[in-house]
């Protein structure tokens, strides 16, 4: 099979997995179980020596980052749309998979894996704490900006990347303690993006809730 995608459950390459079933595309899911730190494995280093996913391996050539996966599954796949084709729809859909692969993300990282970015013990807890505050203003940006959409979906008529993402960075508000129906557009749109048979596909390969958020016990 030409198409592999590594992939964990929940993590960013929920984006690519979600393209690849939108797109139709014949493909071989390959999990990578980052708990058990297969992503340091030497096999999988050989294939990413980041270890990170998502990896698309596409007929021999390895491709990483969410960002250059996701436009070459657009170029790939043409027909789906994945993103807008052209002019300033496309530039304004870059805008934000931009935004939200390296502003969104990485300070969800901070939230996630404060122990990434300091080893002093007290400090990890003031990192998180920032930086859920700052996660929680961004998902406000994102709430904006579904709100302001140029069609069904962020990016236009049909659904793919930005929808995928968006769905990603909700469910990891959930998990930090962000109620998604706190923000109703984007809650809305996660909720018709997973009815679509593609996405409730991946939905059910990853085995994930849509919904992360378990309010404070009284
Ligand atoms: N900039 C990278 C970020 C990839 C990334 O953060 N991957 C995370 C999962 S969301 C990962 O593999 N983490 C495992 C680790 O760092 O050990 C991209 O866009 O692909």
């Amino acid at each position: 099979m030409p198409l592999q995608l590594y992939y964990a459950p929940g993590a960013c390459s929920f984006v690519p997995h979600a393209a690849l079933e939108l797109a139709g595309a014949e493909f071989e899911p390959v999990l990578v179980k980052l708990h058990k730190g297969e992503q340091r494995s030497a096999a999988f280093l050989a294939l990413n020596p980041r270890g990170q996913v998502p990896v698309l391996v596409d007929d021999g050539a390895v491709i990483t980052q969410v960002v250059a996966i996701g436009l070459h599954l657009d170029a790939r796949f043409p027909a789906a749309q994945l993103l807008p084709a052209q002019g300033l729809e496309r530039i304004r859909a870059l805008e934000w998979l931009a935004w939200m692969n390296n502003t969104a993300h990485p300070t969800f990282g901070h939230v996630f894996a404060p122990a990434k970015f300091t080893d002093d013990v007290a400090a990890q807890a003031s990192v998180k704490a920032h930086a859920l505050v700052r996660y929680r203003e961004l998902l406000g940006e994102l709430e904006a900006a579904v709100a302001a959409r140029p069609g069904p979906w962020l990016g236009g008529a049909s659904p793919g990347l930005l929808d995928a993402y968006a769905v990603t960075l909700l469910r990891w508000g959930g998990l930090a303690g962000i109620d998604p129906t706190t923000l109703p557009q984007t809650w809305a749109l996660a909720q018709a993006f997973a009815a679509l048979p593609a996405v409730a596909r991946v939905l059910q390969r990853e085995r994930l809730p849509l919904n992360l958020y378990q309010p404070a016990a009284a």
